[in-house]
């Protein structure tokens, strides 16, 4: 049967995406609730003919709700999950409030989809540059063991959320205007430039970004040993996510080989043209579904590790086609 659905959080980047992927993917949408807080509640909202009133958020609107797609932050996720599993609904959650919790699979449905049925009321959808690069070190990893992984990310405005994106377009005018930009969504101005990562520093020197993706990457591949190193950095693109990363493993991989499994992989598309240096580019992937992946080289540095460039759009594939794809495998077959 059709479920009723709510979505916290409907009116941010990753909330209207996930309306959008609703009706795209044909979810089984009975009754949908747009759950919001107190500021946009009486707003309204066109979804699939119907028109929908935002709510406020309160432990009584889960009621009768068979699924709630959160994505309203982590304050919100933590203040909200008690009420959603007590109605018997079950929470697809975007923040990062659970991700690392005992008991919370982590999924991203190409690479651990049965993670996902082993829920107790709570599934974790992983970090953006997280589910990006997990698509194209599972079938690498799944053919020869992974010794030691080395990313360094350029990460769009649309992670910080619509707002950091409407900042790019006016500070990138400021500065076509001849005026001096100000960062105030981002702490600093992204236009015609770029920053590490803007998460706090923990106390080993790594950001929070990077330290996501170093404990995200081993929960989801099942790797709690994985070599993993990471620098992230905002760079100023709108919606896409792009990686550099390289890979040791315990022998040789012959690039070949790589390449074919990679060009065959789930979720995965290879751009690759070195006559014209056409590789993925963030304009390949924005508002697609697959990850595109190229420049699969041998590193020169070492014989066992291979380098990879890869794309994905962060907001569809990094949030929430990750997050419908997680509900779709809890549909009945
Ligand atoms: C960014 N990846 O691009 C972040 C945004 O853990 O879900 C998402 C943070 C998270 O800034």
């Amino acid at each position: 049967r059709p479920l009723n659905v709510a979505v916290l959080g409907a009116s941010g980047a990753v909330g209207q995406e996930l309306l959008l992927l609703l009706e795209e993917r044909n979810f089984p949408v009975a009754e949908l609730k747009l759950l919001a807080s107190a500021r946009s509640a009486g707003s309204t909202q066109q979804w699939n003919g119907r028109t929908i009133t935002l709510e406020e958020v309160n432990a009584a609107a889960f009621e009768g709700v068979d699924l709630v797609l959160a994505s309203a932050g982590g304050s919100v996720s933590r203040q909200w999950r008690d009420a959603i599993t007590a109605a018997g609904a079950v929470m697809v959650d975007n923040s990062s409030a659970f991700r690392m919790e005992e008991g919370v699979p982590l999924v991203v449905p190409e690479v651990n989809p049965d993670a996902a049925l082993a829920h107790n009321g709570v599934i974790a959808n992983p970090n953006c540059t997280t589910i990006l690069l997990t698509l194209a070190l599972a079938p690498l990893a799944a053919r020869r063991p992974m010794r030691r992984v080395v990313v360094s990310t350029y990460q769009s405005a649309s992670g910080a959320g619509a707002r950091a994106m409407e900042e790019l377009k006016t500070l990138s005018q400021t500065v076509l205007d001849g005026g001096t930009p100000q960062g105030e969504v981002l702490p600093y101005s992204l236009a015609f430039n770029l920053f590490l990562h803007n998460s706090p520093l923990q106390a080993n020197s790594y950001c929070e970004e990077e330290m996501k993706m170093v404990n995200e990457t081993r929960k989801i591949m099942d790797l709690p040993d994985l070599r993993f190193t990471a620098t992230c950095v905002r760079v100023p693109v709108l919606r896409a996510h792009s990686e550099a990363v390289n890979i040791e493993f315990e022998q040789p991989f012959p690039v070949e080989e790589a390449r074919s499994l990679l060009s065959a992989a789930p979720g995965v598309e290879l751009i690759e043209d070195p006559a014209t240096n056409r590789f993925p580019m963030p304009t390949d992937v924005t508002g697609r579904d697959p990850v595109a992946v190229g420049r699969i080289r041998q590193d020169i540095s070492d014989p066992n590790a291979l380098e990879l460039w890869l794309c994905g759009d962060q907001i569809r594939k990094g949030a929430a086609l990750n997050a419908v794809q997680l509900a779709e495998l809890l549909l009945p077959s």
